[in-house]
């Protein structure tokens, strides 16, 4: 952006952001011990644009689950090492992956025996040999209503920004992820300046406007691999993996110079905003709890130094 920008050609654009979201491909996890069916069921999803990843040992099915983040599992029933509801039971303890669907794709062709295995753990049994369309369909229609859920679970209706549960769990893992990797990572927390003012002033629906536009400001100009999230009613936090404080502190500073140059149409005068920013990175073992400590005391620090400004 340059220059002045008006608060509806910004709301505009979050709501073309949102839509275009959605038309990420399925994600789908194969297990099955033979390697010539799950290459099978992999080209008849891969067909219909269903991105898949194929496992024929049961046991890594954990591991890649938190890797591939799939919108649904397809698992056989007979496997050598631990069959698949077994399997099934295991993944339905993660909290994490209560909603993702688990259909199991075998020739079990006796019908008590799949309903036990439904009834175990698991959303529904396809028979093999099954139409190619008849697989594609039902993965479809199951994964489109489970990423939904799963969106509406995580997402801030307001925004469609990560919720707060959400954002703790993703600077967790991100936190996980960057001490195994040696890379750093930063977290930014930002509040919006005397924003009871704007609602006394302008009222709740332009306090809302202002939320919004931040969130679209904030997506705008981070990078696809930050993680966003509303963390309270004014207030936002930002994981930013591979980056030091002081290369966040510059990204976020930048930010907050453009972000006050917004004018939001109103009368009898127009308004703009500010906020001010705390920023901790990862040291040592801290968990992802005391870097959010420390962000928010830095948050503190550029409130009491008088606001519209990024600390570290
Ligand atoms: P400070 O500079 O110290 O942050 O001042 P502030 O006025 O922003 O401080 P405070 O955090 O006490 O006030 C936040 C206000 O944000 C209070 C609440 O009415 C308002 N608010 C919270 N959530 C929403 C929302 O979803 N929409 C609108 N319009 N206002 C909200
Ligand atoms: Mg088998
Ligand atoms: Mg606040
Ligand atoms: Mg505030």
């Amino acid at each position: 952006f340059t220059g002045t920008l008006d608060a509806s050609t910004l709301i505009e654009r979050i709501e073309i952001l949102t839509r275009v979201a959605q038309y990420e491909p399925f994600r789908v996890l194969v297990v099955d011990d033979s390697r010539a069916q799950a290459t099978h069921t992999e080209r008849v999803l891969n067909s219909a644009g269903i991105v898949t990843r194929t496992l024929t040992e049961p046991i890594q099915a954990l591991h890649e689950l938190s890797d591939f983040h799939p919108d649904l599992i397809i698992l056989d029933m007979y496997m050598p090492d631990c069959s698949g509801t077994e399997l099934a039971k295991v993944i339905r303890q993660h909290d994490r992956y209560v909603s993702v669907p688990i259909i199991y794709l075998s020739a079990e062709d006796d019908l008590d025996k799949q309903l036990d295995a439904m009834s175990e753990a698991g959303d529904d049994f396809l028979t093999k040999p099954i139409k190619p369309r008849h697989l594609i369909a039902t993965v479809r229609t199951r994964a489109n209503r489970a990423r939904n859920l799963q969106a509406r679970m995580v997402r801030d209706s307001l925004t469609g920004l990560y919720n707060h549960t959400y954002t703790l769990q993703l600077l967790e893992d991100a936190c996980a992820r960057s001490r195994r990797d040696g890379k750093s990572l930063a977290f930014a927390m930002l509040d919006i300046d005397h924003f009871k003012k704007v609602n006394d002033s302008y009222g709740h629906p332009m306090g809302d406007r202002v939320i919004k536009s931040l969130a679209l400001f904030l997506k705008q100009r981070l990078r696809k691999t930050d993680y966003i999230g509303r963390y309270g009613g004014e207030e936002f936090a930002v994981v930013l993996p591979d980056t030091d404080a002081a290369t966040a502190a510059k990204v976020l500073d930048d930010i907050r110079r453009r972000f006050a140059e917004i004018h939001y149409p109103a009368q009898p005068l127009d308004l703009s905003c500010t906020f001010s920013c705390g920023i901790a990175q990862l040291e040592g073992g801290i968990d992802g709890a005391t870097l959010s400590k420390r962000a928010d005391e830095a948050l503190y620090v550029a409130k009491h130094g008088g606001r519209n400004r990024v600390e570290q």
